[in-house]
C-alpha cells in the first residue's frame, strides 16, 4: 500500500507555511472510488463491508448499510472483541459501546456501557431516530434497547457481578493487546456520508469505563460537507484529542483523507507524553470518494469496498518525525 503512505516531509515547514502545506498535502496520491464506497477497520471489516456495499449497490439507504454491516460483526463476535462475544471488563462481563451518525441533518445516536444487548448499533440508531437525545448509558440504555425490541440476553445478576469484581485485582492493567473495534464509514451514490462504530471496548477495563467508540468526534465523526473518520485502538488516546473531528477538520482545510489521518497521528504524538506509543489507528473518506488510513505504532489492516470489489488493505505505522 505504498500509495497510501505519502511522505509528508513538507509538514516540517513552520506554521506560516500552512496554506502551502495544505495545498501540497491535497495533491498527495490517494485512492479514489467512483460510486458508493465503504471503509472499515481491521480485516473483519470486510464481512461488514460486503454487506454494506451489496446493500448500497442494490439501492439501499446508507444508514441501513452502516447498521447491517456492523450488525454482522456484532453477531459474529468472531474477533472476540465486538458484541457480546467481546472481551469482558475487569469484573468478567462485557459492557458494549456504539454510535451512529448520518451526514444529512448531522444526526447521531449513541449508547455506552450497554449490557446484554446483542446489537448495540441498532440501539444507537434507535436513540437517533426515536428519541430527542443523542446518548444513553448503562441501565437506561439497556432499558431503552429492550423497549425498542433490540435482541437481548439475560444479564448476570448484580450480586454475582459485584462478587466477581471484588475478587479481582482492581488495579488490573487494561488489556492493551486485546482490543478491536469496528468503525465503518459509507459514502453513498448521491455523495452523502454516514458512519457507525461498535465495540466491547478495551479488555479488562474498569466496569463503567466508557471509551472513545460511542463518543462523537472521538471514534466517529461525519460531516456531510467534507467527509468522515473512524478510530480504533486505545480509546483514552483518541478521545482526549477529539481525533476524528480533527481529521475531518484537516480534510476541510484541504488535506486528503490519507494525509489527514497521518497528520493527526503526528500531532497527537507531539502532544502526548507517550509519543508514538499510542496504539491508535484511523480510517477516513471524503466527499470525492478518496480514502486513507494511518496507525501510530503498528501495522494496521483495514477493509475497503466499492462497486469494483472488496478487499483488505493495510498501512504500516507512520514514520515518526
Ligand atoms: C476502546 N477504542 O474502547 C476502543 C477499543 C478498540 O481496537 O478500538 N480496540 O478503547
Amino acid at each position: 500500500m505504498s500509495s497510501l503512505r505519502p511522505r509528508l516531509a513538507v509538514l516540517r515547514l513552520p506554521l506560516l507555511a500552512a496554506p502551502l502545506l495544505f495545498a501540497a498535502c491535497a495533491a498527495a496520491p490517494t485512492p479514489r472510488a467512483e460510486g458508493p464506497l465503504v471503509i472499515s477497520t481491521w480485516p473483519f471489516g470486510k464481512f461488514a463491508n460486503d454487506i454494506a456495499i451489496a446493500s448500497l449497490l442494490a439501492g439501499g439507504a446508507r444508514l441501513d448499510a452502516v447498521e447491517q454491516g456492523i450488525r454482522e460483526i456484532e453477531r459474529r463476535s468472531s474477533d472476540g472483541s465486538v458484541g457480546l462475544g467481546g472481551r469482558p471488563n475487569a469484573a468478567g462481563y462485557p459492557q458494549l459501546d456504539a454510535c451512529i451518525m448520518d451526514g444529512p441533518g448531522h444526526r447521531a445516536g449513541s449508547v455506552a456501557g450497554l449490557e446484554g444487548i446483542v446489537f448495540p448499533i441498532t440501539a444507537a440508531r434507535a436513540v437517533m431516530e426515536h428519541t430527542k437525545h443523542v446518548m444513553l448509558v448503562g441501565e437506561g440504555a439497556r432499558w431503552f434497547a429492550l423497549e425498542q425490541g433490540v435482541e437481548s440476553i439475560d444479564v448476570a445478576d448484580l450480586e454475582a457481578k459485584k462478587k466477581a469484581w471484588v475478587a479481582r485485582d482492581r488495579a488490573a492493567e487494561v488489556d492493551r493487546a486485546g482490543h478491536d473495534t469496528i468503525a465503518l464509514l459509507v459514502l453513498d451514490a448521491d455523495g452523502h456520508i454516514a458512519g457507525g462504530c461498535s465495540t466491547s471496548g478495551a479488555g479488562g477495563k474498569l466496569p463503567g469505563r466508557v471509551g472513545d467508540s460511542p463518543i462523537l468526534g472521538a471514534a466517529l465523526y461525519v460531516d456531510d460537507e467534507v467527509g468522515a473518520a473512524g478510530a480504533t485502538g486505545v480509546g483514552e488516546n483518541v478521545m482526549r484529542y477529539c481525533a476524528t473531528f480533527w481529521i475531518v477538520e484537516l480534510m476541510r482545510q484541504g488535506l486528503t483523507p490519507q494525509a489527514a489521518c497521518e497528520e493527526v497521528v503526528h500531532r497527537i504524538a507531539r502532544l502526548d507524553p507517550r509519543g508514538y506509543k499510542l496504539d491508535i489507528c484511523f480510517v477516513a473518506l471524503d466527499k470525492q470518494g478518496r480514502y486513507g488510513a494511518a496507525a501510530s505504532n503498528q501495522r494496521f489492516p483495514f477493509a475497503v469496498a466499492t462497486k469494483d470489489g472488496s478487499q483488505v488493505l493495510h498501512v504500516e505505522q507512520v514514520t515518526p518525525r
